[in-house]
């Protein structure tokens, strides 16, 4: 029964809606297109949100407390509609108003673009900090890039990868506000000189290219509060002076040439993900929103501050987000001394104490390092502070510390005529983590281990999150119902509460009612495979599924190398016992990444082969799903029974889908890699299977060149059958794997793929002998979403907020 004040609410949403649409289309509901249904619907729920988004403002500037800026240059912040919707308890209200108004609001969210601002995980993972931060009620605000075009979108034809650029902004965007008179200028090029004013030495900067970066403020609501924070992504503009001259002069094609040249800037996203490019363009991008934010927040602090910047870094902390905004350091003491006019020390200290950094990978690829001369010539200033900086720090390792000079060189920030980011940000910064704890045992022990003999009180560690929010809340509604029917709904906002349904293990209507609701979410998916890929599979079958970009140290290799073994062993053996499997592939390779192109291409080809043998009977199917994005992760993650973390181990810093696969009742198949190894702590050895080298094995080896690939092979017939298969013709016109064969064979299997097979192989079976015991079964899924609370990111951004940033 609805309540008389549900009623009117219901009432006057539907009248509201109703006359949005005739603004948003000029036409009556009845003839309205979808995307209008969606645009009106969308202004609604705005309009909504910024009234609070206003309040939490005005109260931000009256309350003092510490404030939180994260730079990240990417926030992959998924579709926004919904999540306002539930965020102001008003899912109901909507959902019966639209229904009532005979409109499908599943069809209406479906129009939202899904703005693809990163990568993947260290993308994701800002935005879902942003939304934990808001749920909270903390001050805490992001800075980044407006992408014109985000993420590429993916295609699949005839099994290969085929890049679409992404233009999310074409329909409009109605959660972002242009706030062009809060614009900044950002320099670039030019020359640097002193000269002599007056009898004092003055420096000058004359010659520059002036861009103009001009913010788009997007609303992070909280949930269930009335806390709205802001996410804050600068655009490239050119200076709209500077072209009048150019015409003025006749100069049509310079004045062009200059708008194209300074809108680049902001165009498109490095597709890159965990590797680092070197491109100009880049470094422009990084300097870019690293100026202007900086530029925009030193000011409003002044003008809250009676000018005064004293207390700067004990008001505001700046965060970050692995190397791409290093430039933060010297950027900071460029405003503070040029333009502020604060001596070095005094400019040194506000910087040091206001920067803390986070690190997310070990890898050699994607540790960052920029040539000197391309610094020097893009931003002189900059390189010119950043030398100074290596100066002083060499210096005091020289007297202070008392290192030699071969100690000192390996601790530069300059070193092979480059700038090593990491070490910049480091020398910058009061602060150092990893993002799970293994993660941040090497960083200390090996990646920077000379800085952490130096400065251990620098380190830290903080384990990732994922918000339930988004990750369990809107995306699984059944398990939410089933979980607040059976504990209540504190678990929303505190996820150790999970904890409570453990009450639930022995309780056989609830066991009912969980594993319904998992096959419910796999029959959603089901449809969409069958939609999608034309592929019918059954979902009574095991999904076992690796979300995730392709990376070689990943292993989706080593996932589809096994599915092929499988395939063997049903031809070779027709009639034996097997369980059924439905093999889910999805993620993006990076445009120039020919060998994560090969393997998304192996996997297809293996699906073709797999689906139409006859032989098969349907026991294996194998889908690679194209596209994936936040969106295609939240049909996906609920209609998991296993997730597939099977990263070489001691190269995922943490990995993330690990945690929302947990969330939803999926049992993890993963190496004791990242935060694989917390879940393990977290759920027992019992609710867990893993595999594979340790860390310590995997260093071990790395350290003697390698392991010998030959020897493993030469000893096991089934890894002989399929390495031929690679190259044999098995998969006919659809391809012959000779690079996939040659990186495992001649090259020696850089990432342990045929040493860990055997034991891959094994935690497989063992999933085989639990799956059919269905009370085991429900018992592991149960202590996997009960046990999930420590990997939510309020409990990360608290952690943060408590040991990093000090300001609880
Ligand atoms: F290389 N991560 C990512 F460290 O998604 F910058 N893209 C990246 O470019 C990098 C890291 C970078 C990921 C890590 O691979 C993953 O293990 C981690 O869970 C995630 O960042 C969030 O910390």
């Amino acid at each position: 029964m609805k309540s008389p004040t549900q009623l009117k609410e219901i009432e006057d949403f539907k009248s509201a809606y109703i006359k949005k649409i005739e603004e948003v289309s000029g036409e009556y509901l009845a003839l309205s297109s979808h995307l209008n249904q969606y645009q009106a619907l969308a202004e609604i729920v705005m309009e909504k949100v910024a009234t609070q988004w206003a309040k939490t403002s005005a109260q931000y500037d009256t309350i003092p407390h510490k404030r939180v800026y994260l730079f990240s240059i990417e926030f992959l912040i998924g579709r926004l509609l919904k999540s306002y919707v539930n965020s102001l308890n008003w899912e109901e209200t909507v959902k019966i108003a639209m229904h009532e108004l005979g409109l499908d609001y599943q069809t209406i969210l479906d129009q939202e673009t899904d703005p693809g601002l990163g990568n993947g995980g260290l993308g994701r993972l800002m935005a879902c900090f942003l939304e934990s931060a808001a749920t909270l009620g903390l001050p805490f605000h992001g800075n980044g890039i407006h992408y014109k075009h985000g993420l590429f979108e993916q295609k699949i034809i005839n099994g290969e990868q085929v890049e679409v650029s992404d233009n999310w902004l074409r329909n409009g965007y109605p959660f972002e506000i242009r706030k062009p008179n809060e614009s900044v200028i950002v320099k670039f090029y030019g020359d640097i000189h002193y000269e002599k004013v007056n009898g004092a030495l003055t420096f000058v900067y004359e010659n520059y290219e002036p861009i103009l970066a001009v913010p788009y403020d997007l609303p992070v609501k909280g949930y269930h509060n009335s806390t709205v924070n802001s996410l804050r992504l600068w655009s490239a503009e050119p200076l709209d002076e500077f072209d009048l001259l150019s015409f003025n002069k006749g100069q049509f094609i310079d004045a062009v040439r200059h708008k194209s040249e300074a809108e680049a800037i902001t165009q498109i996203l490095y597709p890159n993900d965990n590797e680092a490019g070197g491109k100009l363009l880049r470094l422009k991008q990084e300097y870019f929103f690293v100026c202007a934010g900086l530029k925009r927040i030193i000011s409003r602090f002044k003008r809250f501050n009676q000018n005064c910047l004293d207390d700067f870094s004990e008001k505001i902390a700046i965060h970050i987000n692995d190397t791409h905004p290093a430039l933060c350091g010297p950027e900071m003491m460029r405003i503070l001394m040029d333009d502020e006019g604060l001596s070095w020390n005094d400019a040194w200290k506000i910087t040091q104490n206001s920067l803390t950094f986070t690190n997310h990978t070990v890898l050699p690829e994607a540790l960052e390092k920029w040539p000197v001369e391309m610094m020097k010539f893009l931003i002189p200033r900059i390189y010119m502070i950043i030398e100074e900086i290596n100066r002083q720090f060499g210096e005091s390792l020289r007297l202070k510390a008392g290192l030699n000079e071969l100690q000192i060189s390996a601790l530069s920030i300059i070193q092979d005529n480059q700038i090593n980011m990491a070490n910049l940000a480091i020398v910058c910064s009061h602060s150092v983590n990893g993002v799970a704890e293994l993660h941040s045992k090497i960083l200390k022990e090996e990646t920077f281990n000379g800085y952490y003999k130096l400065f251990p009180e620098r380190f830290h560690s903080v384990t990732n999150g994922v918000t339930p929010r988004r990750f369990l809340i809107n995306c699984n509604t059944n398990l939410r119902d089933l979980i607040t029917e059976s504990i209540g709904t504190e678990w929303i906002k505190n996820l150790y509460d999970l904890e409570n349904l453990m009450r639930f293990k022995n309780d056989l209507a609830f066991a009912k009612r969980f594993c319904q609701i998992k096959l419910d979410n796999k029959i959603r998916l089901s449809h969409y495979i069958k939609q999608q890929n034309q592929i019918v599979v059954n979902p009574e079958s095991i999904f076992d599924i690796q979300v995730k970009r392709i990376h070689e140290y990943k292993r989706q290799l080593l996932n589809a190398l096994h599915v092929l073994h499988l395939y063997n062993c049903l031809k070779a053996n027709p009639n034996q016992e097997f369980i059924p499997r439905t093999f889910i592939f999805a993620g993006k390779a990076a445009p120039g990444y020919y060998f994560a192109k090969e393997i998304i291409k192996l996997i297809n080809a293996i699906a073709e082969l797999v689906n139409n043998d006859p032989a098969i009977h349907d026991r294996i199917k194998v889908v690679f799903l194209a596209n994936f994005n936040v969106s295609l992760g939240e049909i996906i993650y609920p209609a998991a029974n296993i997730s597939e973390q099977i990263s070489t181990a001691g190269k995922e810093a943490s990995g993330t889908s690990n945690m929302k696969f947990m969330m939803n009742g999926a049992i993890t198949l993963g190496t004791m890699d990242g935060a694989n190894i917390e879940i393990y702590e977290a759920v027992g050895k019992e609710n867990i299977v893993t595999f594979g080298l340790s860390s310590d094995e995997v260093t071990h080896y790395e350290k003697q060149g390698g392991y010998s690939s030959i020897e493993v092979y030469e000893s096991n017939e089934h890894i002989q059958k399929i390495m031929h298969q690679l190259i044999d013709g098995t998969f006919g016109h659809l391809g012959n794997f000779q690079s996939i064969y040659d990186s495992l064979l001649l090259y020696n299997d850089t990432y342990f793929i045929l040493k860990d097979f055997d034991s891959y192989l094994g935690a497989q079976k063992r999933i085989n002998s639990i799956f059919q015991d269905k009370t085991k079964w429900f018992n592991m899924a149960l202590h996997n979403v009960a046990y999930s609370g420590r990997f939510s990111s309020d409990r990360a951004v608290l952690d943060y907020q408590k040991k990093i940033w000090k300001t609880i």
